[in-house]
Order: C-alpha cells, then structure tokens, then sequence
C-alpha cells in the first residue's frame, strides 16, 4: 500500500516539474522577444552605416576634379578652391555610397578633424588622400605632416588610397617615388614627435606617434591597408581614376 502511495506521490512531483518548466516558456519568450526587438531597433535607427569615402589632400592637389571624374566620366570640371565640402550620393549595385570631397584649405583643418576623423568616423569606409605629384618634392613635408596625422587621428581604422595627380606634368613624381618619400618622412615625424613629447611631460609617446618611434616606418606596419596609385583627373582619359572609382565602389 505504501509503495503505490509513493509512487502515485512521484508522479505528482514530476506533473509539478512539468507544469512550472511550463510556466518558464511564455517568460524566456517573452524576454527573446524584448532582446530581438531592441537588438532591431538599434540597428535599424541607431547604428550608423559605414558608407562614406573622405577624399582629402592639401589644397589645389585635384580633388575636386577626381570628384567631378568619378561623378561623370567625361567631366570637364572648371574648379576653383573648394571652401565647403562636396558630396555625392552613389547608387552601388542597390548600395547607397556618399563621396565627400574635402576641401584642402588650412583653416578647414579643425573641421576636418572634429567632424570626419572624430564623430562620423564610424561611417567612413574609406580615405581618399589626393597628392599633386608635381609639386611633391617641393611639398613633402606638408604632404606627409596632413597624411600623418588623418591616420593618427582616425586611430589607423580606415583603410586609405593615396591617389598620387597629376602625372601629365613633366616635374610629377611617380608613385613609387612617393611611396618611399612619404615612408622617410613618417620616421622623420614619429621620432620628432617622440622626442618632443618625451621632453615635455615624459607621457606616454607610443600612443600619439603613428607607429614606434624606434623603428623605420613602412606601410605594413598601419593596421589597415595603404594603396598608391597614378593618376591625372584633368584631362580626357582620366589616367589612373578608373582604379580609384574601383577602390571608392568596392
Ligand atoms: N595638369 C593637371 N592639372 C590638374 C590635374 N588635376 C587637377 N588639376 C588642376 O589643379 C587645379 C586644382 O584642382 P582642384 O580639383 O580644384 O583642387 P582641390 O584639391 O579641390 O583644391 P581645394 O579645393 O583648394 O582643396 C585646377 O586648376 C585643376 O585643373 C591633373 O591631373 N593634371
Ligand atoms: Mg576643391
């Protein structure tokens, strides 16, 4: 008699099981749902999309013009010094991509930094830097300083494409040649910029120098990758912009 009373007792305890796990589902539904949706939620309205291309570059080095190119490949483009941005929506195979043509002048550089490098820097999926090949040997200084600290500033997360113009004129240096300039000049600045910081409040110099000051600098030692390339925005051909449309719609 009291072997069947404990196992009647036994079923009732596993009904009781049963019943409570029950009772679990609708909540752990209830929670899957509130996660699903605000995981949505934020995607949808709050994350921002990485759709942007920056090209930047000193002034009067040919950005408007590679803007106008990639805008229309036949363009002509009259321009004159950029004092506000450019931008253009692209249609990319049911993508929608945004060019920013940057202008060059140096009381823009603030701007440049505040706004493109620091705030909406989640959205960019690239940086177009534009060089005038010609005027290189004369400018490498300034050149490297600017490219210098865009990677700096965009904590070396964006991958870059260093669009070397111009190559029409007879003084333009290659790519090659401005590859290997820049490079030089990078030690130059991570070391000038090592000691500087070193002799003032001894922090920590690592962090604000590109890569170790101790060390040649050479591209593959920046996270993301860095490509040159030859081109002439100006005439009819449009020497070179084909790759760099490639590189901006990829
Ligand atoms: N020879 C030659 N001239 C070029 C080339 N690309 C641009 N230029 C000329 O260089 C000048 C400056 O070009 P822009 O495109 O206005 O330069 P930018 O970089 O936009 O200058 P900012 O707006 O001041 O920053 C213009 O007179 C262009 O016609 C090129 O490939 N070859
Ligand atoms: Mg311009």
């Amino acid at each position: 008699m009291d072997s069947k009373k404990q196992v009647l007792n036994d079923k009732v305890e596993k009904v009781e099981d049963v019943s409570q796990n029950l009772t679990l589902i609708p909540i752990a539904v209830a929670i899957f749902i509130v996660i699903f949706t605000a995981v949505f939620i934020y995607l949808k309205f709050f994350r921002k999309t990485v759709n942007t291309v920056l090209i930047c570059g000193l002034s009067d080095s040919g950005k408007t013009c590679i803007f106008s190119k990639i805008a229309k490949k036949n363009s002509k483009p009259m321009t004159y010094t950029s004092l506000q941005e450019n931008v253009m929506e692209l249609n990319v195979k049911g993508n929608n991509l945004k060019l920013v043509d940057f202008p060059g002048a140096e009381r823009l550089r603030k701007q440049l930094v505040e706004k493109w490098l620091n705030a909406e820097r989640s959205t960019l999926r690239g940086i177009l830097f534009v060089v005038d090949s010609a005027s290189f040997s004369k400018r490498a200084r300034d050149v490297a300083e600017f490219l210098y600290d865009i990677a700096l500033e965009s904590a070396k997360m964006i991958p870059i494409m260093i669009a070397c113009n111009k190559q029409d004129l007879d003084l333009a240096k290659t790519d090659l040649v401005i590859r290997t300039t820049l490079e030089k000049e990078f030690t130059l600045i991570n070391r000038s910029r090592s000691s500087a910081l070193a002799g003032t409040d001894g922090s920590d110099s690592k962090r604000t120098t590109l890569t170790d000051s101790d060390e040649q600098f050479t591209w593959n030692q920046l996270p993301k990758p860095v490509e040159f390339v030859s081109c002439t925005a100006s005439d009819d051909t449009g020497e070179g912009i084909e790759i760099v449309r490639k590189w901006i719609i990829q």
